[in-house]
């Protein structure tokens, strides 16, 4: 569906300041997955916040659709160099399930975990006062499961890869420790506005 009315193509100077360098527009929401959706039972999901092995709060579906709800707007911007306008997605912020948790961040450093194996680090600050969430909706429905249904983290400010999809917890740890990708060669960073795209880049 296209939100262009009758214009057309967008004109560029209206989009350009919203592009980080090296990326281009795209309509289109491709999937970037290592291998098949995993298959999830809504009556076996659960999402786990750990400090290393030790769990500290864990929610069943129910439990986690009943936590205060968050919309969010914008921009995404995945390493493959597509950026996509305006997505909107609704979840849970971080910052709620803490509180609901009545924990504080026992440590400076996550890795978010997926029920896929695939796992990806994030500085905690970069999880709080508002700038992620677990999604479980976008663009007014359920998740797909291609891109992370039932539910997926969602860092909007870093390069894609960073949005776990199919998360199934968030473990805290003392140190930043490298994910999937960025075993293997992606940035431990990933800010799309100074292309950390690969290890090395400043
Ligand atoms: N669990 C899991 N999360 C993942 C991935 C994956 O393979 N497994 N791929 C990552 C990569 S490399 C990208 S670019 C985005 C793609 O999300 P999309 O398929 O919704 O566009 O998801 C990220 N999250
Ligand atoms: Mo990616």
């Amino acid at each position: 569906m296209s939100t262009r009315g009758f214009t057309g193509r967008r004109p560029a100077a209206d989009t350009a300041h919203r592009l980080p360098p090296g990326q281009h527009e795209t309509e289109d929401f491709p999937v970037l997955s290592l291998g098949p959706a995993p298959a999830i039972d809504l009556a076996n999901w659960r999402f786990t916040l750990r400090h290393g092995a030790k769990p500290l709060a864990s929610w069943s579906w129910q439990e986690f659709e009943a936590l205060p709800r968050t919309t969010w707007r914008g921009d995404i911007h995945c390493v493959t160099t597509w950026s996509k306008f305006d997505t909107e997605w609704e979840g849970v912020a971080i910052d709620d399930l803490l509180a609901a948790a009545g924990i504080a961040a026992p440590t400076g450093f996550v890795l978010a975990q997926s029920y896929d194996e695939y796992d990806t680090n994030v500085p905690f600050a970069d999880l709080a006062n508002g700038k992620a969430m677990i999604a479980t909706r976008y663009n007014g429905a359920p998740l797909e499961a291609e891109h992370g249904g039932p539910a997926r983290l969602l860092v909007p400010h870093l390069y894609f890869w960073k949005s776990a999809k199919w998360i199934k917890g968030l473990k805290f740890t003392e140190r930043d420790t490298a994910g999937f990708w960025e075993l293997r060669g992606y940035h431990m960073y990933g800010d799309p506005w100074r292309e950390q795209r690969y290890d090395g880049d400043e």
